[in-house]
């Protein structure tokens, strides 16, 4: 359940009369600046990401989430990250062409800059969920990230929410989709995951048939931010 809250709103969780499940809806809900287009990653594509993440950071340890940072540089005509695993390079030149027609310009140009533009810091984070585990609502750190969110499911995922208000919506994500979050979406909404065992989620995408249950599988989902100018430095000058 990928759920989102206006900020200013103290609810995360929104009870409906009778207590209801709340249905997670399969589209994305009018939030300016918040970008669920109708592609999936490829399949082959995220199978090897899965494999690459699990081998190289997750099987065998007790953790659950990996940052990775990556610096854009023109120098070799490298725009996406150099520093960061060469699959997460490939998926970000795979995100830049799938999302090509489904983002503003604008947008795309603040997730994908052009060879030219100044060299940035990025960070991905790679976050694994068991059934039943989440994240709380959040937005995301106001000092340290910029503007221009990448979310990608690479496993099972799961949900998004009923407009019981309009301050809060729960949206159900399909395995190897792609969320962006930019503008209203990235500063006024908090995003979180309710920790749960299964979703209920409305019945096909045109909503005509009735909602189902959905049980949770393992999730892998990788995040794509910008750091502000001077957050990818830690401590102080001088410090060891
Ligand atoms: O796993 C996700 O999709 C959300 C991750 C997230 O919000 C975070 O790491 O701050």
């Amino acid at each position: 359940m990928y759920a989102v809250n206006n900020a200013e709103s103290s609810d995360s969780e929104v009870d409906s009369l009778f207590d209801e499940p709340p249905i997670a809806m399969r589209s994305a809900p009018p939030i300016p600046g918040l970008f669920v287009p109708p592609i999936r990653l490829p399949l082959e594509l995220a199978n090897d990401i899965v494999q690459q993440c699990m081998s190289l950071y997750f099987d065998g340890r007790d953790i659950n989430q990996i940052m990775l940072f990556g610096r854009t540089t023109s120098e070799h005509g490298e725009n996406m990250g150099s520093g960061l695993p060469t699959f997460l390079i490939t998926l970000l030149h795979r995100l830049a062409e799938l999302l090509r027609d489904h983002l503003p310009e604008k947008v795309h140009e603040m997730l994908f800059p052009p060879k030219d533009a100044p060299p940035r810091a990025r960070q991905a984070i790679l976050n694994l969920y068991h059934p039943g585990e989440g994240i709380s609502p959040h937005v995301d750190l106001l000092k340290r990230f910029d503007d221009g969110i990448i979310g990608c499911e690479e496993e099972e995922l799961f949900g998004m929410a009923v407009p019981l208000d309009r301050n809060h919506w729960d949206l159900y994500l399909e395995e190897r989709s792609v969320l962006v979050l930019s503008e209203d979406a990235r500063y006024d909404w908090t995003h979180g995951i309710n920790g749960k065992l299964r979703d209920f989620v409305d019945g096909g995408v045109d909503g005509q048939e009735e909602p189902e249950w959905i049980e949770r599988g393992t999730r892998l989902s990788i995040t794509f931010r910008w750091l502000l100018p001077g957050a990818d430095i830690v401590g102080e000058p001088g410090d060891p």
